[in-house]
């Protein structure tokens, strides 16, 4: 990360009339969450197509609740970072603001995040899949294969699976962020998945000026106007607090 970088984006965010930002699950590494495809990546553990598909909780239910089930226990001790609590602060100082994420994991609402719309979901939510109904419910003693007490069938993570849509009303939203931005931060994802990997080219092409967080260069790297390398929680602070 070079200094001038880092004041270039600082002038462009006072310049920015509206701003929105991505997150993956790079912003929650450093509250001790792990992200997904990294060295200690939850997917080199468990494979993916085992565990979070429609196919998968179809076949064997009551793994795919063990699996969700231990997750939610590794979440619930853990607390926001200095990168989350960045962005809450951040979007009680502007008018038009989106924070989008792909995390399930509930850490930006904790850190005070209001304007946000999770892509993927929310580990602490579930859906009946009978009646559909979605609720709040942060037990961590969940039984096996817990049931709507309304219908009677199975409840599952209201999160979005590999293979399945995501919620069309969700994805307006983000969409309409995105295309009426004029500066997108995306801070901690790898740009693997569709359709978020995406955002970031559609507002380059509507005009924004768009810079990406990461520890590492991303495939999309080079389609963004400037990019940062270190941690979220340095990085994020330095840049969006204000200097003291
Ligand atoms: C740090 C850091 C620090 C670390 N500081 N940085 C087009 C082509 C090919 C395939 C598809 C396509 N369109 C759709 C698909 C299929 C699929 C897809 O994209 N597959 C790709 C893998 C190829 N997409 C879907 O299925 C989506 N549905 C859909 O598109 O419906 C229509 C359709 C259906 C079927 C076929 C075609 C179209 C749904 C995607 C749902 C994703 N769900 C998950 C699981 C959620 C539930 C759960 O957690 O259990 O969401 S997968 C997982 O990946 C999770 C994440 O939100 C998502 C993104 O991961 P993220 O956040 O980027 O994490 P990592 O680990 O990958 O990266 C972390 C990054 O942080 C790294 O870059 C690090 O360097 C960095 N980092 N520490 C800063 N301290
Ligand atoms: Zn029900």
């Amino acid at each position: 990360m070079s200094d001038p970088d880092l004041q270039m984006l600082r002038s462009r965010l006072q310049q920015s009339q509206d701003l929105v930002v991505l997150t993956g699950a790079g912003i929650s590494a450093e509250s001790g969450v792990p992200t997904f495809r990294g060295q200690d990546g939850l997917w080199r553990q468990y494979r993916a197509v085992d565990l979070a598909t429609p196919e998968a909780f179809q076949r064997d239910p009551g793994l795919v609740w063990e699996f969700y089930r231990w997750r939610r226990r590794l979440l619930a001790p853990l607390r926001p970072n200095p990168a989350h609590l960045a962005l809450a602060n951040l979007e009680e100082r502007r008018h038009r603001f989106t924070l989008i994420t792909q995390n399930i994991d509930g850490l930006h609402t904790l850190a005070g995040s209001r304007r946000i719309i999770e892509l993927h979901g929310n580990i602490w939510h579930l859906r009946c899949t009978g009646c559909g109904q979605v609720r709040e419910d942060r037990r961590l003693d969940l039984p096996p294969l817990p049931t709507c007490d309304a219908c009677g069938a199975l409840w599952r993570p209201h999160v979005v699976w590999f293979g399945e849509m995501l919620d069309p009303a969700v994805l307006a939203a983000a969409y309409a962020a995105v295309e009426a931005s004029d500066l997108m931060l995306i801070i901690g994802t790898s740009g693997l998945v569709q359709p978020a990997a995406s955002l970031g080219r559609l507002a380059k092409q509507r005009g924004a000026f768009v810079a990406e967080i990461n520890l590492e260069p991303t495939p999309q790297t080079d389609f963004y106007d400037l990019a940062l390398q270190g941690k979220a929680g340095d990085l994020v602070p330095q840049l969006l607090l204000p200097a003291r």
